[in-house]
């Protein structure tokens, strides 16, 4: 299975599932008991109820038998839910030591890439580099510019079935990179590198949108990116 987005579709699409079933059930039974337990006199509650002691639990209503199902039934459920959300985290956080490296610093509020080329690979001088290929001379990193709606925003172009680690830092508060199509992100921090990966897949061939969800100041809503996959 490809790291990142189809993992994460079907986790979102296993969730809703169980959602929609939690969901009919309680339903059904919320509206089944409020015609059945409906005051059929037109008493009020407090006429209407048999022998009822303030203070005293009626033991006659126990039943141990549904107080164990709705506490085991759900915790069962809970807890599967709980795992298979485990996978997508795997995926992201995995250590793929031929991964491609790619560097992400944020700053208050814009994104900064680094392709990370090897010096034999390419003879470009130090820093950033803007441009990386792997060993059969392709590109399998770039990055330049684009314009979105008039305003500049950094453009970075990867390569699909290559895989990629994103080493990410801050040079001032906490950011959040989204990558929307992928679905995954991580938070960026100062003073601290953190990781993502990622393998696009041929699916995710296209133009998509990187964006902060960490709210970072008063531009916050304008830290985006473009992030096209090619094949
Ligand atoms: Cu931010």
């Amino acid at each position: 299975m490809e790291a990142g987005g189809d993992i994460f579709h079907m986790l979102f699409d296993e969730w809703n599932f169980w959602a929609a079933i939690v969901m009919i059930i309680v339903l059904i039974w919320m509206f089944h008991h409020s015609l059945k337990y409906r005051s059929k006199d037109g008493k009020s509650r407090a006429e209407s109820c048999d022998d009822f002691k303030p203070g005293v639990f009626p033991k006659e209503n126990d039943n141990l038998k549904m107080e164990l199902t709705w506490t085991i039934v759900p915790f069962i459920l809970i807890v599967y839910l709980t795992y298979i959300a485990w996978g997508p985290l795997d995926e992201m956080w995995s250590a793929d030591p031929d991964a491609h490296e790619i560097g992400v610093t944020a700053n208050q509020w814009f994104w900064d890439f680094d392709c990370m080329a090897d010096d034999e690979q390419d003879n470009a001088t130090l820093g950033q580099q803007n441009v990386a290929y792997n060993t059969d001379g392709e590109v399998i990193c770039e990055i330049s510019t684009i314009d979105v709606e008039g305003e500049t925003k950094p453009l970075l172009r990867v390569k699909a079935q290559q895989s990629y680690a994103f080493i990410m830092t801050s040079n001032d508060v906490t950011h959040a990179p989204f990558f929307l199509d992928w679905g995954i992100k991580e938070d960026t921090q100062p003073g601290m590198e953190t990781r993502l990966h990622h393998t696009p897949s041929l699916d995710e061939v296209g133009s998509s949108l990187l964006m902060c969800t960490e709210y970072c100041g008063k531009q916050h809503s304008t830290m985006s990116a473009v992030v096209e996959v090619f094949e």
